[in-house]
C-alpha cells in the first residue's frame, strides 16, 4: 500500500507531461493518492484532460490564479466531491518574458513586478486561504515549487527571483500561522529542468549543461525526483516538517564552485 493511500490532492500547474506538477501528480498517484487537476486556459484544457485520464482522475477544473472567482469555484467543486483536502500542490510561476533576460535595471517594470508577484507568490496565499476549511478538516499539507534564484542573484532570473523570495517567505508565514490547524506548508527548491516554462528562456540548454557539471551528482534532476520528494513532504511520513525549503537539485546549492 502506498504512503498516500486514501489522500485527496489538488494539483495546480500542469501544462503538459513535462511539467514538474505532472511529475508530482504521477508519483502521488503511484503512492495511492486521488487527484483533482486544473488547467490555466482553454489552450491547455485538452492536454490536461488527457493527463487526467491517464492518471485516473475524474476532476478537471479551470483555474487562472489571478481570478478570485475561479479560485472560489474550484474549492466549491472540491467541497461537494470530497470530505476534506489532504494535499494542495502549487506549481505556478509567471513573469513577462522580456523581464527574464538582460540587466535588471533595464528590463524591470512596475507592471512586471506586480504580475510576477501576484501569479508566482500571492497565489499560494490565495489558494491556501480558499482551501483553509477543507485543509483543516484533513490535517492537510501544502507544497509549492521554488528555485535557488530566491536566495542568489542568478543571471537573467531577475524579477522571478524576487517573487520566489516572497514565495519562500510566504511558506514560512503560512506555516507559522497554519500550524495551529495542523496544516503543514513546505516548498521544494528544484534544480533547472527543461519544461514549458523553461522553453521560453534564452540559452536554457547551455544553462542545464553548465549546472550539471557544477552539481555534486554531475547531472540535472528529473520531474520524477522532484515528484517523489513532493509526495514525501505531503505525506504523513513528513508529519514533523513544516515551513521548510527542501532542495531537489543534485546538491548544486551547497557548492562554492556554482
Ligand atoms: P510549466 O510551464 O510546466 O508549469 C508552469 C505552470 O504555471 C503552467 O501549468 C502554467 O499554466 C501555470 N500558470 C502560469 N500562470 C498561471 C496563472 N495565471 N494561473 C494558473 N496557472 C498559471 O513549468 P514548470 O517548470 O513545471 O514550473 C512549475 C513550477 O516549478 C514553477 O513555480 C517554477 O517556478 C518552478 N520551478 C521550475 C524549475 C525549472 O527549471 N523548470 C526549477 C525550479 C522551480
Ligand atoms: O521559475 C522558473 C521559470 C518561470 C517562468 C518562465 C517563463 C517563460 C515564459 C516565469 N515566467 C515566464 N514567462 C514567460 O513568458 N524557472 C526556475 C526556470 C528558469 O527560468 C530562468 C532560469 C531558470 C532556471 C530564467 C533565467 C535564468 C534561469
Amino acid at each position: 500500500m502506498g504512503f498516500l493511500t486514501g489522500k485527496k490532492a489538488l494539483i495546480v500547474g500542469i501544462a503538459n507531461n513535462k511539467s514538474i506538477a505532472y511529475g508530482i501528480a504521477k508519483q502521488m498517484v503511484a503512492q495511492g493518492a486521488e487527484l483533482a487537476l486544473t488547467f490555466q486556459s482553454d489552450k491547455l484544457q485538452g492536454r490536461v484532460e488527457k493527463i487526467a485520464e491517464e492518471l485516473g482522475c475524474k476532476m478537471v477544473l479551470p483555474l487562472d490564479v489571478t481570478s478570485e472567482y475561479q479560485i472560489q469555484d474550484v474549492f466549491t467543486a472540491l467541497d461537494s466531491a470530497w470530505d476534506g483536502l489532504d494535499i494542495l500542490v502549487h506549481s505556478v510561476a509567471f513573469a513577462p518574458r522580456e523581464e527574464l533576460e538582460g540587466r535588471m535595471i533595464e528590463s524591470s517594470t512596475r507592471e512586471g513586478f506586480a504580475m510576477a508577484h501576484d501569479i508566482s507568490a500571492y497565489s499560494l496565499t490565495a489558494l491556501t486561504k480558499a482551501g483553509h476549511k477543507m485543509l483543516a478538516k484533513a490535517n492537510g499539507a501544502v507544497l509549492t515549487l521554488s528555485y535557488l534564484g530566491a536566495e542568489r542573484a542568478v543571471p537573467n532570473y531577475n524579477v522571478m527571483g524576487i517573487a520566489k523570495a516572497s514565495l519562500e517567505a510566504t511558506v514560512r508565514y503560512l506555516a507559522a500561522d497554519l500550524g495551529q490547524d495542523n496544516i503543514r506548508v513546505n516548498a521544494v527548491s528544484a534544480g533547472p529542468i527543461r519544461t514549458l516554462a523553461a522553453a521560453g528562456i534564452k540559452d536554457f540548454r547551455s544553462m542545464l549543461d553548465k549546472a550539471a557539471k557544477a552539481t555534486p551528482l554531475r547531472r540535472n534532476v528529473t520531474i520524477e525526483e522532484v515528484g517523489n520528494t513532493a509526495a514525501f513532504l505531503c505525506s504523513d511520513l513528513a508529519s514533523g516538517i513544516t515551513g521548510e525549503i527542501t532542495y531537489v537539485d543534485g546538491g548544486y546549492n551547497i557548492t562554492a564552485s556554482a
